[in-house]
């Protein structure tokens, strides 16, 4: 299998924290932006921490960690404007953050109290997808509608899409489908591959003879592997790709190569499947320390700095525990009310089924 080159791998920030120059791609961040970025990273990191904790005592049904890919998300989250819109798996906490979307609605919907969470139209970030590649299909379906209403309105650009995926998903029918789609239309969309090297227990060896970026190529349009656990450069290549669609360039991959340092979801068993070697080796290429040795070195932050933020990421933790433990049962007939807009006689009488199913244990624990 061929694997990639160090050179084929872009990146700003070593694992060490020192900042390297790319020919094509920079940053250029005022010393504030340095630290927001951080504690983007710090608090992305506890909110998952703290869900896998709360799955653990039984108040989530399933979590899906992020753990390892904060920089991933963080970096190619804050290279999106306002009016870009975002296409997630169900991994993606981290975009989630940067969009608004309050941690407790992602907590809600893994405690099965709520059916989504959060608008859509109102975070430009759409709800969660488990099928998986099928959120590419709707990005790309969005993305033309896009496209639409900028022919119609002469405008110069159009705001852009990105759909993440998973290495996993590269194998998809969905997934190529769409890379078609929006190659044979010029469509507006980043397609963001988070490459955390494992389809649960599949390795990436199994999806892909090529590093997964070439794949775009073979389809009409440039990708780019970038590396994932650092923030910097998928900031960099995330900002110029979303700039470049808006153009009307066509479609952009970024395959951001990373590794899910956790276990697939909260129901898996990693040490099954893969090295405790692998996960060491990864360790020292933790996307959250190299961000704190870089501010050291250039004497950006100051430990008063890293002090707050840890406060604030306790804070963070207690409202997340408070207000998940304290979150209403939802009535189990909710879940009738939005399959279609009218009422429908089978989804009444699916209803009718369960609540007299819920009404046969009445009694039965006296
Ligand atoms: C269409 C479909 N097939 C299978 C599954 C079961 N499944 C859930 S997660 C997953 C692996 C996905 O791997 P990847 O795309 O690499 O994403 P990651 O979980 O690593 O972020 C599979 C096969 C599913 N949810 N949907
Ligand atoms: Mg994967």
């Amino acid at each position: 299998m061929d694997t990639g080159t160090a050179s084929e791998l872009v990146q700003l920030l070593t694992p060490e924290g020192e900042r390297v120059h790319h020919p094509e791609y920079d940053v250029d961040l005022a010393d504030q932006d340095y630290r927001d970025l951080y504690r983007d990273l710090l608090l992305v990191r506890r909110i998952d921490l703290e869900a896998t904790a709360l799955q653990r005592q039984g108040e989530l049904g399933l979590w899906a960690s992020l753990l390892g890919q904060e920089a991933a998300q963080v970096g190619s989250g804050r290279a999106m404007a306002a009016d870009d819109f975002a296409f997630p798996t169900y991994r993606e906490h981290g975009v989630a953050w940067v969009r608004g979307v309050d941690p407790l609605d992602l907590l809600a919907m893994f405690r099965g109290a709520s059916n989504g969470g959060w608008d859509p139209h109102e975070k430009n970030f759409a709800l969660y997808t488990i099928v998986i590649g099928n959120q590419c299909l709707h990005a790309v379906g969005y993305a033309m509608g896009v496209q639409f209403d900028r022919i119609r309105n002469h405008a110069e650009r159009s705001p852009a899409v990105i759909a993440y995926f998973g290495d996993g998903a590269s194998s998809q029918g969905d997934v190529n489908e769409s890379f078609i789609f929006a190659a044979s239309f010029d469509v507006p969309v980043v397609f963001f591959c988070q490459n955390n090297q494992w389809a649960i227990s599949e390795p990436l060896e199994k999806q892909s003879k090529i590093p997964l970026y070439r794949r775009a190529a073979g389809f009409g349009f440039p990708g780019v592997r970038v590396d994932g656990n650092d923030v910097l450069a998928v900031l960099a290549v995330t900002k110029r790709f979303l700039a470049d669609v808006r153009e009307g360039a066509g479609p952009r991959m970024i395959e951001a190569f990373t590794y899910r340092m956790g276990a697939h979801t909260t129901s898996d068993d990693p040490t099954r499947y893969r090295l405790a070697s692998d996960l060491e080796q990864w360790r020292l290429k933790d996307p959250i320390e190299r961000v704190r040795s870089f501010l050291w070195r250039q004497q950006l932050a100051d430990q008063s700095f890293f002090d707050g933020v840890d406060a604030e990421a306790e804070t963070l933790a207690v409202r997340l525990r408070d207000g998940c433990r304290s979150m209403p049962d939802p009535d189990p007939d909710r879940m009738f009310d939005r399959v279609y807009r009218e009422p429908h006689p089978l989804v009444e009488e699916e209803r009718a089924q369960f609540r007299d199913y819920l009404a046969s244990f009445e009694g039965s624990h006296a």
